[in-house]
């Protein structure tokens, strides 16, 4: 019998935050937590010294579990690791590469791990390794992402490894949780819903270009670099198109798309920075708390469950 990642984790509802470089600060991860959730600081573009203070301020702010998501592109990740161990954070998610030389020191300090994974060969891997689950990542999702759709990637994953598995990639509404509940995850990740809410710490400019977006608003730019990454199309990802067209490096794509990740959230500006979210912006239509985004999940998830019942018995 598969346990529920509510109970797995002790929360209220079955739902990871997603990481959000950038985005999820130590406060915005707290707040999930407070609303049911298991929240996550975002590590991506912290220092040690800010990850430090933003887990204090976390812990100032909810008495519930919460996390720290590593992205391992960050050159501080040594680091980091080490801060989170020392300030006595026990989940940890981690995204954009391959964790396996954290996993050990994670699991000797009672850590749980749920690495972000794109393929069944990193999912198999990860399992070998011992992680405690694994979150599956379509290619829906918004900022970096893999090549695969989460309706297409789970079941291939699910048959693969033992561990319990999440869901995540364009998952926005109570029929896509419940979808994933059908494909055999135990819970969903989302980040896309959140960045409609009045708690997300994102300038009122990025969180309106996530109400006007539709179901084609996104564009992925740098599969060419090597970093696929998932925005809402502005005239940035037009110069980054044009930028990948005259063969600019990598290591230039890539700081261009991670400075005007900062542009974006902390100065609104919509037409340098980048907008990152998945392809389910479409359906955010208005702004609401994080407490109620999860209630309306899960009560139009168990509606959803009834309204099908008829079609799946005949
Ligand atoms: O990591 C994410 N989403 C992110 S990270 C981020 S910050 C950033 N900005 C610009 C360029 C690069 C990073 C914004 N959004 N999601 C989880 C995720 N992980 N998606 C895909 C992967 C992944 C990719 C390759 C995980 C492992 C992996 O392994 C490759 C290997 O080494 O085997």
């Amino acid at each position: 019998m598969n346990t529920r990642l509510d109970k797995l984790l002790n929360i209220k509802y079955p739902i990871i935050q997603g990481g959000m470089a950038n985005i999820a600060t130590g406060e915005f991860a707290a707040q999930v937590a407070n609303a049911g959730g298991l929240g996550l600081i975002a590590a991506g573009s912290l220092d040690p010294m800010g990850l430090e203070k933003e887990i204090e301020i976390a812990k100032s702010v909810t008495d519930k579990p919460f996390g720290v998501n590593i992205m391992l592109m960050n050159p501080h990740c040594d680091a980091l690791v080490d801060v989170l161990i020392a300030k006595g954070v026990k989940i940890v998610t981690t995204g954009a590469g391959n964790p396996a030389k954290y996993i050990e020191k994670f699991k000797e300090n009672g850590i749980r791990v749920f690495p972000v994974v794109p393929s069944v060969a990193l999912a198999k891997r990860m399992e070998g390794l011992g992680v405690d689950g694994i979150i599956v990542e379509g290619t829906e999702a918004g900022g970096h992402i893999g090549e695969l759709t989460t309706m297409a990637l789970v079941p291939q994953v699910i048959k693969e490894v033992k561990i319990p598995v999440i869901a995540a990639g364009g998952i926005a509404s109570g029929a896509q949780m419940l979808a994933a509940f059908a494909l055999g995850a135990i819970g969903v990740q989302v980040g896309t819903v959140l960045l409609g809410t009045y708690e997300c710490p994102i300038h009122e400019n990025y969180k309106q270009a996530i109400l006007k977006a539709k179901d084609t608003s996104t564009i992925v730019t740098g599969r060419i670099a090597g970093t696929p990454v998932r925005s809402i199309k502005n005239p940035m990802t037009k110069e980054y198109v044009k930028l990948e067209k005259e063969g600019k490096s990598m290591m230039e794509l890539e700081s261009f798309t991670l400075g005007s990740l900062r542009k974006a959230v902390k100065e609104g500006n919509v037409k340098e920075g980048s907008l990152m979210a998945g392809q389910v912006a479409g359906m955010i239509e208005k702004l609401d708390t994080i407490e109620n985004v999860f209630e309306k999940l899960m009560k139009d998830c168990k509606q959803q469950y009834q309204n099908i019942e008829e079609i799946v018995n005949g």
